[in-house]
């Protein structure tokens, strides 16, 4: 074939076709950050009907904690990610964390400018990925953070008294701003997933099932719902994830409502190396399956929203304990928690130079994980 300027063009194109078409999930709102909003196409699909399509072609999104704002040797060095360094690939998901938001501070609980948080989620969404957030917020009358469990009528103050509701309105109108301020460059909706009031089963948040009835947890959710609804906000998939559960009427024992939930999600970790590793497979495949089942049974999508094995231990975690478990159960996505710059243990990816490299980049470069190629840099 010849060569002229004319095949030269058509080849590029069809060449930045192909390069679209693979990332996932193809840009997600029309718009990837064009520059050019009028001829920008209309969103093909929600971001519900994507991660289900994508669970359905058997693929899971692969998603890591605070990834581009501080990993484990630095912190705000724009377009850095341990990830990346290691994979050549930025996470499918990035996960973030509002606490703080909801008092009004600029930086969340980890260090995390709320600026630098939105700016940093329409970038994942301008290269196609998906964006989580969780909620570690303090108490809206006491202030107490989110792991102060001392006082059995935290959550009952909240949502049985009028100073509880204002002052509970008050903190969900910093959200709902949060979440309609995240537009791409054509000013249009960027839709994300909220995962609030999480682990509720487990006993070390105010909201956990040893410190609240099942009522008033309920109500927490329906009054943010409401809340929520009565400022426009409708970018937000709603994700509910119980920590780990050993059978489903526990696990649905606080469930808000088909109305209230789209993702049902289970939040495991694995503990004591090696050692623990029966237990974890037997603790994580166990809620997973619950929470299949019952997304299944309601038309939801279901999730490993959070889990990990701190400082990686077992150099082949990824592809040796993780790995089969999604392969057993197929959630849409699964999230591992973040690489402190500040605690030099605490961290659920390998970094440069550790052990586990190797491992993890076999795990990313899997067909059935999704991860987004590096474009940007
Ligand atoms: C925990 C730890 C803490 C952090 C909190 C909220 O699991 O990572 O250091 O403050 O999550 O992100």
């Amino acid at each position: 074939m010849r060569y002229d300027i004319h095949t030269y063009g058509a080849v590029m194109l069809l060449a930045s076709l192909a390069t679209v078409a693979d990332a996932y999930p193809a840009t997600p709102s029309g718009c990837g950050g064009c520059g050019n909003c009028h001829d920008a196409p209309p969103p093909s699909a929600t971001l519900l009907e994507r991660l289900k399509d994508s669970a359905r072609a058997g693929k899971v999104l692969f998603g890591h904690h605070d990834d581009t704002a501080y990993g484990h040797t630095w912190r705000g060095e724009e377009g850095r990610s341990d990830v990346l360094e290691v994979t050549d690939s930025y996470p499918a998901m990035m996960s973030w964390d509002l606490g703080g938001l909801e008092c009004g501070d600029s930086v969340n609980l980890d260090g995390v400018l709320f600026d630098l948080m939105r700016r940093e989620s329409l970038r994942q969404n301008a290269r196609g990925g998906v964006n989580t957030f969780s909620w570690h917020l303090r108490h809206p009358l006491t202030d107490a953070d989110c792991w102060t469990v001392t006082d059995p009528q935290a959550v009952h103050s909240i949502v049985a008294t009028p100073e509880g509701r204002e002052a509970y309105a008050r903190q969900l109108d910093r959200l709902a701003d949060f979440f309609l301020s995240l537009t791409d460059c054509c000013g249009r909706p960027v839709e994300v997933i909220f995962r609030p009031w999480h682990e509720h089963t487990g006993g070390w948040f105010w909201w956990g099932a040893q410190h609240c009835s099942p009522d008033d947890y309920r109500q927490l959710w329906t009054l943010m719902r409401e809340r929520f609804d009565s400022r426009g906000v409708g970018n937000v998939v709603w994700a509910y994830s119980p920590d780990r559960c050993n059978d489903a009427a526990l696990y649905m024992e606080r469930y808000p409502g088909d109305e209230y939930v789209d993702i049902l999600g289970a939040d495991v970790y694995h503990f004591n190396g090696a050692e623990g590793t029966a237990q974890y497979l037997e603790a994580a495949g166990r809620t997973l399956a619950i929470a299949t089942e019952e997304a299944r049974k309601r038309g939801k999508v279901a999730a490993f929203t959070e889990t990990g094995c701190e400082s990686l231990p077992i150099a082949d975690w990824y592809t040796a304990v993780l790995l089969p478990l999604l392969s057993a159960h197929s959630p849409a996505y699964v999230t591992v928690w973040r690489n402190a710059d500040d605690k030099p243990q605490h961290f659920y990816t390998p970094y440069k130079g550790h052990p586990a490299e190797a491992d993890f980049t076999e795990f990313c470069r899997n067909p059935a994980i999704r991860m987004l190629p590096a474009k940007e840099r």
